[in-house]
């Protein structure tokens, strides 16, 4: 309760920060997007990883205004980079379930790019496979007006969800982001290795980008380039950090 009761007041407080991770394109290493990481910060527990309370967030229902801060906030920092002559092609966002399922979020993603006079294209949500495939009839729905919006949608954590291939060829996904846990046994796990090697090619039959999350060696490195993997995110480039580290990240690239 005491967490839950910080919580509450945390977004009044502005203890809330965006950490960015860069994404790359294997094959030609150039810079392709960011994701939008959460960091609480609050002055009596320091700082709080969101896999504590996101969790919280969500069966408080506080997701709601949180969510809803980190979509303006990675909205308006991404167009203050391009006011800057900064080139970041694309903003990956993480939306939970229950912002899809109670939030408006159609309308607060609307909200969102109208207040921040973002191209919607420059936006990609990210949505577990978990929730996708907990609610799929419901959630298709949403998805397409999201789609429709213009912004892109990936499916992340992907191959942890038990997808049923019939939603992925019709729900409006552009991309499958390829859970870090098989990243991370790359190369000693055959299993592992089949399962990536099997989501990559599934993408590419299906028309989809495919991203590789958490890589963080060498040798996964080469195994994914060796698949044609089309873009990586880790702790191998770079881990997640606050926008003014990320500025310098984007005047490197260019
Ligand atoms: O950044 P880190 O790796 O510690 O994130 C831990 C978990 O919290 C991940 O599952 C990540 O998707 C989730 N997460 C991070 N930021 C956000 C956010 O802004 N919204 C939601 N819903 N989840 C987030
Ligand atoms: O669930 P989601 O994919 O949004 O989780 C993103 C989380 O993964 C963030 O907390 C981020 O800090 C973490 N992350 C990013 N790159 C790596 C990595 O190379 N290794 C590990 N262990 N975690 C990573
Ligand atoms: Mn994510
Ligand atoms: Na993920």
């Amino acid at each position: 309760l005491y967490l839950e009761n910080q919580l509450r007041k945390a977004l009044g407080q502005d203890e809330f920060q965006l950490f960015y991770q860069p994404q790359y394109a294997l094959n030609t290493g150039k810079l392709i997007g960011a994701e939008a990481l959460i960091r609480w910060q609050n002055k009596e527990l320091g700082l709080v990883s969101p896999d504590r309370f996101i969790p919280l967030a969500e069966s408080t229902g506080l997701i709601l205004p949180i969510g809803e801060w980190v979509l303006y906030e990675a909205c308006r920092q991404i167009k203050t980079w391009h006011d800057d002559g900064l080139d970041l092609p694309r903003m990956g966002v993480n939306v939970a379930g229950q912002q899809v399922q109670h939030g408006d979020i159609v309308h607060t993603v609307k909200r969102v790019l109208e207040a921040t006079s973002l191209d919607p294209m420059y936006l990609e949500l990210e949505i577990t496979e978990s929730f996708i495939m907990r609610q799929a009839e419901e959630a298709i729905s949403t998805l397409r007006a999201l789609k429709e919006l213009g912004v892109t949608l990936a499916i992340d954590d992907f191959g942890t969800g038990y997808s049923s291939l019939s939603y992925l060829k019709i729900l409006p996904i552009n991309k499958l982001k390829v859970d870090r846990s098989f990243v991370k046994d790359i190369p000693n796990d055959k299993n592992s290795e089949a399962i990536v090697r099997a989501v990559i090619v599934l993408g590419k039959s299906l028309q989809l980008e495919v991203i590789a999350e958490g890589v963080e060696t060498d040798a996964q490195e080469a195994f994914l380039k060796s698949e044609a993997c089309d873009e990586v995110q880790g702790f191998y480039y770079s881990r997640p950090v606050p926008a003014d580290e990320f500025t310098k990240i984007l005047q490197l690239s260019m």
